[in-house]
């Protein structure tokens, strides 16, 4: 515990930091699902039955190449995090053919897949085992994949872990907690991390998440995607820091990353101080450059950010991140664990069950009725900019976006009643998404009707919103 908490420490420490890859990912639908440790069979279904009816336009599924099994520990989540080799055969999530029948299931259902690509380092720990696909291993050595020559051997800190997060030199090439730490500057290294890449993208693998991208120095990371085989959607891990030299902006060239300001920011203004200064939010990453999200799996293990836990709460941050103009949303899918290391639903033998959502610690947030209907929200109002804001001076808001969508969230502790609101919006009857799903000329919840001049009344329940767009509109 003493340890994770070191680790979760110096990961919010460290900073944000280069070149290649596509930038914002293409096509009407860019929201992203992290399904936190689904196993593979349970993503293919869940693209087809959910993620693309609802409009996610990428999935961003756990490691794909073999990992650490730690029986002992009773395999914890962040096996996935130590890579063995390589190869995608039989992780705890499934099987290689399981994992490409999953990719091409996704792309029937119009929703592309990001794949979690730990490429800093190999495995921590100084003894060694066997991975889940069979291939032996000790620290340092990886037989037919690296061997002590691939690594850095940073000589610092007696055992050579990252400590002081100030010193750019330590933070790339020294372990990120005994991980050993890949010779990213090597041209075998660099031709090695590309061929597990491009075996991803023959699979179809449409992105790469950078795991610990701040470990690497930027211009390694464009080394590597200079020799993809074709373009992919590329984001990156690297957490700010303040006051650190490596910075997130020096990631820019290389695609986007990941905006870790961007939960503690609203999760502050949601618990500490008014909804009403929503109005200018933004950060400091460019917006086409920024993935934003709530929380993830490392930050819901933190504190300072907004979770499922906080239930209505959370989905209203998550629908005004969906509805909002900033930055590439990413929804998070949690499982519930009374510790930090506990891993997701497993067998005895730390195989992922199949996720069934809302029964045995699945919490599928993605599923639930404001966070998967604000994704269509999104989709629709894409383009356009935020039009008529309103704000009651502290917990209640609402605003358009052009002619397409209008959202009120109202975090006071009492009931937001007998107002009008002026849209931008068509004239029509529309149905509240809110509370009430859409099927089309059809809302199985309350619907509003926007006179010619752009007004309806509305009254808004405590913690509770209301959001109306274009596609949802009944006549
Ligand atoms: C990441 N971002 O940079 C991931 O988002 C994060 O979840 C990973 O940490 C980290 N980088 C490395 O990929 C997790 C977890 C750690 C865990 C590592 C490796 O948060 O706690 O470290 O994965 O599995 C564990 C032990 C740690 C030990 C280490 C090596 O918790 O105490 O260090 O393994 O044996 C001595
Ligand atoms: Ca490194």
């Amino acid at each position: 515990m003493r340890r994770l908490l070191i680790v979760l420490l110096s990961l919010s420490l460290a900073g944000l930091s280069g070149p290649v890859a596509q930038a914002a990912p293409s096509g009407d639908r860019d929201v992203i699902v992290q399904l936190f440790e689904w196993n593979w069979n349970s993503v293919a279904r869940e693209c087809g039955q959910v993620l693309g009816p609802k409009g996610y336009g990428a999935v961003q599924v756990s490691p794909p190449q073999e990992h650490v099994v730690l029986p002992g520990s009773g395999y914890p989540w962040w096996q996935d995090y130590q890579p063995v080799s390589y190869k995608l055969d039989n992780t705890r999530r499934g099987t290689r053919g399981q994992f490409v029948a999953m990719v091409n299931s996704c792309h029937a259902a119009g929703v592309k897949v990001y794949a979690d690509a730990v490429i800093n380092h190999m495995t921590g720990g100084s003894s060694g085992g066997t991975g889940s696909a069979g291939s032996a291993y000790s620290h340092y050595d990886y037989p037919g994949t690296y061997q002590t020559q691939d690594f850095h051997h940073c000589g610092r800190n007696g055992n050579d872990d990252i400590v002081n997060y100030n010193d750019r030199y330590e933070v790339q090439n020294c372990e990120l907690v005994d991980l050993a730490d890949l010779a990213t500057e090597s041209d075998y290294v660099r031709g090695r991390i590309a061929a597990y890449l491009n075996d991803l993208l023959s699979i179809g693998v449409d992105g790469f998440r950078i795991d610990a991208a701040k470990h690497i120095p930027a211009t390694d990371i464009a080394a590597i995607t200079s020799r993809l085989s074709r373009p992919a959607y590329v984001y990156q891990e690297v957490i700010y820091g303040a006051g650190e030299p490596i910075t997130p902006d020096e990631y820019v060239g290389n695609g986007d990353v990941l905006e870790f300001r961007y939960g503690k920011d609203l999760a502050k203004i949601f618990n500490t101080e008014r909804l009403a200064y929503l109005r200018t939010f933004a950060e400091p990453l460019p917006s086409d450059h920024a993935v934003v999200f709530t929380d993830n799996h490392d930050t819901q293990r933190g504190t300072g950010v907004l979770t499922f836990r906080d239930n209505g709460r959370y989905a209203m941050a998550n629908a005004f991140m969906l509805a909002w103009t900033y930055g590439t949303p990413k929804v998070m899918s949690s499982y519930e664990y009374s510790s930090n290391d506990e891993g997701p639903p497993s067998t005895s033998t730390g195989q992922t069950v199949d996720t069934t959502c809302f029964t045995n610690r699945w919490r599928c947030e993605h599923e639930w009725r404001v966070i998967a209907n604000m994704v269509g929200f999104h989709n629709a109002v894409r383009g356009t900019a935020v039009t008529e804001w309103w704000d009651n001076g502290n917990d209640a808001i609402a605003f358009g976006r052009g002619d397409k969508g209008y959202l009120i969230l109202n975090d006071e502790s009492t009931a937001l009643t007998g107002r009008s609101y002026h849209t931008d919006l068509p004239a029509g009857t529309y149905c509240d998404v809110f509370h009430g799903d859409y099927t089309p000329g059809h809302c199985s919840g309350s619907t509003y009707t926007v006179d010619s001049s752009g007004w309806f009344r509305a009254d808004v329940a405590a913690t509770d919103g209301l959001a109306l767009h274009a596609d949802a509109k009944v006549s």
